[in-house]
C-alpha cells in the first residue's frame, strides 16, 4: 500500500494533492491512501467540510519499509519524522529541490502554481475522468496556493487548468469561492500564538544556518498586527528553543497584496532592510508586494547568503 504523504504544517494544496493523487492511483488499480502529519488549517477544514470529504489519516510515523510518495514537498525536514526508514518511491512537487535519496524514484516536478495542477495533469495524461468532488478540491487548492492568481508563482497553465476543471466542478463564481476559502483561513479566533506562527511554517538553511519563515496569508492583516507584542516575544522564544539563527513571520495581506514581517530580533530586522529594502516601523518590516515565500522570500535570502 502506497502512502501519499502531505507535508508538515499542511496547507490545502498538500492535503488535496494527497487525497486526489491517492484516488487516481486507486482508479489505476494501485492501492494507495493519503496521510497527513499535522493539524488541518481552517481553510482546509472548511473545504473538506463543505464538500463532505474525509480528512487524510493523521500519523506520526509509518512502519519501517512502507512505500511512500511525497506531495507538495521534497525536503526531509518538512516530511514525516521516520522518512529514512521508509521506501520513498516518488515525489510530486513544485518547490526547489533539496533531498538526497538512497534509491531511484519517480519525480514529477514543474514550475507551476500548485501541486494540484500537476495532479490534474496526471489525471489527464492517464485518460481518467476526474470525479466532480475531486475537480472541486483541485480547483480550490489551485486558487488557494496561487492566492486567486495573485501570487507570482501563478502560470497560464494554472488558469487554464481551473477553467477546464470547472466544466466538471461547476462553480458559479470562482472568485467568491476563493474569498470564502481566504475568509476561513483568516478566521483564527483566539488561537494560541505559537500554533498561529507554526500554521504555515518552514525551516531553511541559508549559508550554513537554520532560519524559520512562517507565513499568515490573510484577508484580515490587522488581526495579526494587533497581536504584535505576543508574536515578537514568541519569535524570540522559538529562536532560542529551536536553535535557529532567526525566525521571520510574514503577515501577507492577500487582497491588498502587502507583506508585513515580524522578526525574532533587531539583527533580523536589519537583514530585511538589507535584502528587501524593507521599511522598518514599530518593530515591523514592510516588504511591499512580496506574497510568495517560495518565489520571493527564499530566493532572495539564498542570494544574499551565498
Ligand atoms: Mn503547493
Amino acid at each position: 500500500m502506497k502512502h501519499i504523504v502531505s507535508h508538515k504544517n499542511p496547507d490545502t494544496d498538500t492535503i488535496v494533492a494527497a487525497i486526489t493523487y491517492a484516488k487516481l492511483l486507486n482508479k489505476q488499480g494501485i492501492e494507495a491512501k493519503p496521510v497527513r502529519i499535522g493539524v488541518l488549517n481552517k481553510e482546509t477544514e472548511f473545504l473538506l467540510n463543505k464538500f463532505n470529504v474525509e480528512s487524510p489519516e493523521l500519523v506520526e510515523t509509518l512502519p519501517e519499509g512502507t512505500e511512500i510518495v511525497l506531495v507538495d514537498h521534497n525536503e526531509k525536514s518538512q516530511s514525516i519524522d521516520n522518512i529514512d526508514e521508509l521506501n520513498l518511491t516518488g515525489i510530486i512537487d513544485h518547490h526547489k529541490f533539496n533531498i538526497q535519496t538512497s534509491g531511484p524514484l519517480n519525480i514529477r516536478a514543474e514550475i507551476i502554481g500548485s501541486t494540484a495542477s500537476i495532479v490534474t495533469k496526471l489525471y489527464n495524461e492517464a485518460g481518467i475522468e476526474i470525479p466532480k468532488v475531486d475537480a472541486q478540491l483541485l480547483i480550490s487548492a489551485i486558487l488557494s496556493d496561487t492566492l486567486y492568481y495573485r501570487s507570482p508563482t501563478t502560470t497560464e497553465q494554472d488558469r487554464q487548468i481551473v477553467q477546464d476543471l470547472n466544466k466538471i466542478a461547476e462553480f458559479e463564481d470562482l472568485e467568491q469561492h476563493s474569498l470564502d476559502l481566504f475568509a476561513a483561513k483568516s478566521n483564527l479566533g483566539d488561537i494560541e500564538v505559537e500554533k498561529m506562527i507554526k500554521l504555515d511554517y518552514k525551516i531553511f538553511n541559508f549559508g550554513g544556518d537554520d532560519y524559520a519563515i512562517g507565513v499568515m496569508e490573510t484577508t484580515n492583516a490587522q488581526y495579526g498586527i494587533n497581536r504584535k507584542e505576543e508574536i515578537l516575544d514568541k519569535l524570540k522564544e522559538i529562536k532560542k528553543n529551536d536553535n535557529l539563527k532567526g525566525v521571520f513571520y510574514s503577515i501577507v495581506d492577500i487582497l491588498n497584496e502587502e507583506n508585513t514581517t515580524m522578526t525574532s530580533g533587531a539583527e533580523e530586522l536589519e537583514l530585511l532592510k538589507t535584502i528587501f529594502g524593507a521599511q522598518i516601523k514599530d518593530d515591523m518590516a514592510y516588504l511591499g508586494n512580496v506574497l510568495s515565500r517560495k518565489k520571493q522570500l527564499v530566493p532572495k535570502f539564498e542570494a544574499h547568503f551565498n
